[in-house]
């Protein structure tokens, strides 16, 4: 391990064989946790993200691959998340993120049900855009080299099935195991960024695939919660040419409310107060992620709006989840 006083270690050490799902979380770097929510849950989440997608009054149509095109969507990144609109804050995302198997899953890996969630976006990726070509792979993990060990676990709650064609989360197993040494022996320290997300290259992942590492694509159904360790390299998946899925998940990581600095909450009330995104992160890496309404063509989206159409019940939990509310 490289020797400067820089290195954050992560606060979560799992001792011994706990005989569940979380194990595997720890050697493989990811996990399926199957049917977190029911279902009949995760095809109503799905309608209400339809919903969404469709308030914009534009002439898209969900039946008709023609019109899966950026003119009758709101603005999209390049990787299909939607974080603009307020759309983090919508009713029906705080729903899903306090679903009770989703949280549950959480507290379990941290030991406690005092946890903090992040405001993270939704990805709605259609099969076979007629303008847009398949993303390419963008191996990458959420944390910054000069972290070590588990500081978040990112989450997909899954609303959409994902078979062998579909769009899903593609990832290498025990990469996680991995990471830390590459940054040691394969960088230089001089290099390495604070920023919660580095990229690997084809020749740096060479090394990976030299010590017998080979990437998957992460198959889950509707209602599955996959949860990853961020140091495990990933990235999302498009649906191949063969899929007629069009994938939806709403990325949710919790973690425990007593790890946040002040900053942190501060920076989380900002951001629930506005409605805004923030990062995959719940306790800290909070980057308060300003509105971006401006077309690709530089001009302003008409259809902007900073708000949820509807608004989520401000209940004591979801206070709490927010970061909005001690729990003592
Ligand atoms: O869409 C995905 O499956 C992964 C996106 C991603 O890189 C992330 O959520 O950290
Ligand atoms: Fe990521």
């Amino acid at each position: 391990m490289a020797t400067t006083t820089a290195i954050i270690q992560g606060p979560l050490t799992l001792r011994g064989q706990h005989g569940d799902w979380r194990d595997d979380l720890m050697s493989q770097g990811y996990v399926v946790v199957k049917q977190a929510i029911s279902s009949e849950k995760a095809q109503y989440y799905q309608q209400k993200a339809f919903d969404w997608l469709k308030s914009f009054d534009t002439g898209l149509d969900l039946n008709d691959p023609s019109t899966w095109t950026a003119e009758n969507l709101p603005i999209q990144s390049s990787i299909n998340t939607f974080t603009n609109y307020g759309v983090s804050h919508e009713k029906f995302m705080w729903e899903a993120r306090m679903e009770p198997g989703v949280v549950e899953a959480f507290s379990r890996i941290w030991g406690t049900d005092q946890l903090l969630v992040s405001f993270d976006a939704l990805n709605i990726t259609f099969p076979n855009r007629v303008d847009k070509p398949i993303q390419k792979p963008w191996p990458h993990v959420d944390q910054s080299p000069f972290r070590r060990g588990v500081h978040c676990i990112q989450g997909i709650i899954n609303l959409s099935h994902a078979g062998a064609e579909d769009g899903s989360l593609m990832l290498y197993p025990r990469s996680n195991t991995l990471t830390e040494t590459f940054f040691d022996t394969q960088t230089d320290p001089s290099t390495w960024e604070k920023k919660d997300y580095r990229t690997f290259t084809e020749k740096e992942m060479a090394w990976f695939h030299a010590k017998g590492l080979q990437p998957i694509k992460v198959h889950a159904e509707p209602g599955d919660l996959i949860l990853w360790d961020s140091r495990t390299i990933h990235w999302g998946g498009e649906p191949s040419p063969d899929s007629n899925t069009i994938r939806t998940v709403i990325y949710a990581s919790y973690s425990p409310a007593r790890l946040a600095a002040p900053e942190a909450l501060e920076a989380k009330k900002e951001a629930f107060a506005r409605s805004l995104n923030t990062t995959h992160w719940a306790h800290e890496n909070i980057v308060v992620r300003p509105q971006f309404l401006l077309l690709p063509d530089g001009t302003p989206d008409p259809r902007s709006r900073s708000k949820p159409i509807e608004d989520p019940i401000l209940s004591e939990r979801l206070l709490q989840l927010a970061g909005m509310k001690p729990y003592e």
